[in-house]
């Protein structure tokens, strides 16, 4: 007979889910036991880059992927990990050790009290099950709702007894059987009606959000861009987790601005307005407007139905967004070049503005140095708050799964997801680009790309400051505030500490050749440094 360990490591297996991302403690350890050969446990040093990694994998490897964390304290501190995660609709499957089920109800040392409730509103499913032969069940369940859109988190409390426990055979074997596929399409009406008011309009508009590209359907995108004559905006910059449509594309107009005025005024000169795999809009800062013009209608397609109803103005279609743009295309008529004849195509960026103090790179011109650098296959993870904007007007990544970046907006994902979206893709060269300050939410994840040796490049921008910060000060008429300087933070120091390979460039040309070496080295991770002038860079 099987125990309810072997029979839930059967459940992982049918799901391909063989490498689990996790931080041990004694409570775990029942479900570590004679830990078989073909599975990979990969260990991070605290809880938010175990999270960070695991959700970096899942969403590159679009596959369930498995995260275990010890008990109370563990979950506490993945908590900022798994909010995250909801954001970015990263399908894990969360689960946390908890004390022996004789020890519970006297809360003995360990036990995760009301271990349900604290993931509670950043997970689909929160579940403890009241016996251990239900734990693959749980699990089985668990792996539905992380993959049903929309995707996201969710948690399994297994008390370290039931671990070798007698499985219930039959039960465990139909739940390692079941596949549940949540690919639903449409109402083929709506759509039909959508491809009448595309073709009606006078001067409609395209928004291509994070879910296009985690529905694999960019190449739907731009056939219907192109078929309709669209301009293509990214949605406002906060929203921006993962990048829908080639930025090289002339028909590409730019991210959209992140508050609602201006998102309104960007807009105004559209007729419709379509949505496509975005919430609309994850606004910020405040300033205030209308939303939409006057003569604009908006139309948003979304596999979240939570999406669809908060959205503050427009019709929304619930539905997969890659079925949705695929049938679009079929429908929509051809538009007429005279009729429509396309956004001008953006200018090429010129040389970028010169840095203050002088000896400093501005960071435009060190993106522009890492674009000098950039491989055509390769993937950028970003967490570098003031340059951004910058990163995404040089590099124009132009191929689908090229971009990563926490939607949620809290720091700690950037290292701990690059080292997981680099395991997802070997293939594929990482360059994670990081501010200084960002990097130290979830610095520990260094030693997990070096222990792995995983080949990322972590590129550091070091301005000594919280800018981001600074200049949010600026527009909110905060002056005086404390905490917003970084005086000496030497991250190269850091990663060597963890034993990375690590350096400090100044000047864009060797900044450009170090970025390419690196780059191409895959024999373990490098961190490259570069000291910047402070401010923001929106060039
Ligand atoms: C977990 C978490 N804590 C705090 C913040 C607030 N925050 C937003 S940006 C930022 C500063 C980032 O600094 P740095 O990485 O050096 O980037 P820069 O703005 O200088 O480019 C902070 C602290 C946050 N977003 N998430």
């Amino acid at each position: 007979m099987a125990t309810v360990r072997e029979a839930t490591f059967e459940l992982f297996r049918a799901h391909g889910m063989t490498t689990i991302f996790g931080n041990p403690g004694s409570t775990e350890l029942p479900m570590l036991a004679d830990f078989p050969d073909d599975f990979t446990y990969v260990l991070g040093l605290q809880e938010l880059v175990v999270m960070g990694m695991a959700d970096g994998y899942a969403q590159a490897s679009r596959k369930p992927t498995h995260v275990n964390l010890h008990t109370g304290p563990g979950v506490g501190n993945a908590v900022g990990g798994i909010l995250n995660a909801q954001a970015n609709k990263s399908p894990l499957v969360i689960t946390a050790g908890q004390q022996v089920r004789p020890q519970i109800t006297m809360e003995a040392l360990l036990t995760n009290r009301d271990a349900t409730v604290v993931p509670h509103p950043y997970v689909k499913y929160s579940h403890e099950p009241p016996r251990a032969q239900d734990v693959p069940g749980a699990l089985g369940r668990a792996i539905a709702h992380a993959m049903l859109p929309p995707r996201g988190p969710a948690f399994v409390s297994i008390p370290m007894d039931d671990w070798a426990q007698e499985a219930d055979e039959d039960r465990a074997v139909r739940a390692a059987a079941r596949h549940v596929n949540g690919r639903a399409a449409a109402d083929p009406d709506a759509l039909a009606d959508l491809a009448s008011r595309l073709g009606a309009a006078a001067n409609p508009v395209l928004v291509v959000g994070a879910d296009v590209d985690a529905a694999g359907a960019w190449d739907h995108a731009v056939a219907l861009a192109e078929k309709q004559r669209l301009p293509v905006w990214a949605p406002p910059a906060a929203g921006g987790s993962r990048i829908g449509f080639p930025e090289s594309h002339p028909q590409f107009a730019g991210t959209l601005p992140p508050a609602i005025g201006p998102v309104a005024d960007a807009l105004k000169a559209h007729d419709l307005v379509l949505v496509v795999g975005s919430s609309v809009f994850s606004y910020y800062p405040y300033m205030p407007g209308p939303l939409l013009g006057p003569d604009t209608a908006l139309v948003l397609i979304t596999a979240d139905p939570d999406e669809a109803a908060r959205a503050p103005m427009g019709d929304a279609i619930v539905g997969d967004v890659g079925l949705a743009l695929e049938r679009l295309v079929e429908l929509a008529p051809a538009a007429d070049p005279a009729q429509r004849p396309g956004p001008e195509a953006r200018p090429q960026l010129g040389v970028p503005p010169a840095a203050d103090p002088p000896d400093r790179l501005s960071g435009s011109q060190a993106m522009a140095a890492l674009a000098a650098a950039w491989p055509e296959d390769a993937i950028a993870v970003v967490e570098s708050p003031s340059t951004t904007v910058s990163l995404r007007n040089r590099l124009r990544l132009s191929h689908p799964g090229s971009y990563y970046a926490g939607a949620s907006g809290g720091l700690g994902f950037g290292i701990a997801a690059a080292v997981g979206v680099q395991m997802a893709q070997p293939s594929r060269p990482v360059v994670c680009v990081l501010g200084e300050g960002s990097a130290q939410y979830g610095i520990t994840a260094l030693w997990s790309a070096v222990a792995y040796k995983v080949p990322v490049t972590f590129l550091v921008l070091r301005n000594d400051e919280y800018a981001i910060l600074k200049w949010f000060a600026m527009l909110e008429q905060v002056a005086g505030a404390p905490g917003l300087d970084l005086p000496a933070l030497d991250v190269a120091a850091v990663a060597r500490a963890y034993g990375m390979e690590a350096r400090e460039v100044t000047g864009a040309d060797e900044l450009t050749d170090t970025l390419r070496e690196t780059i191409a080295a895959d024999d373990g991770p490098r961190l490259v440094q570069v000291p910047v002038a402070p401010g923001m860079w929106l060039e």
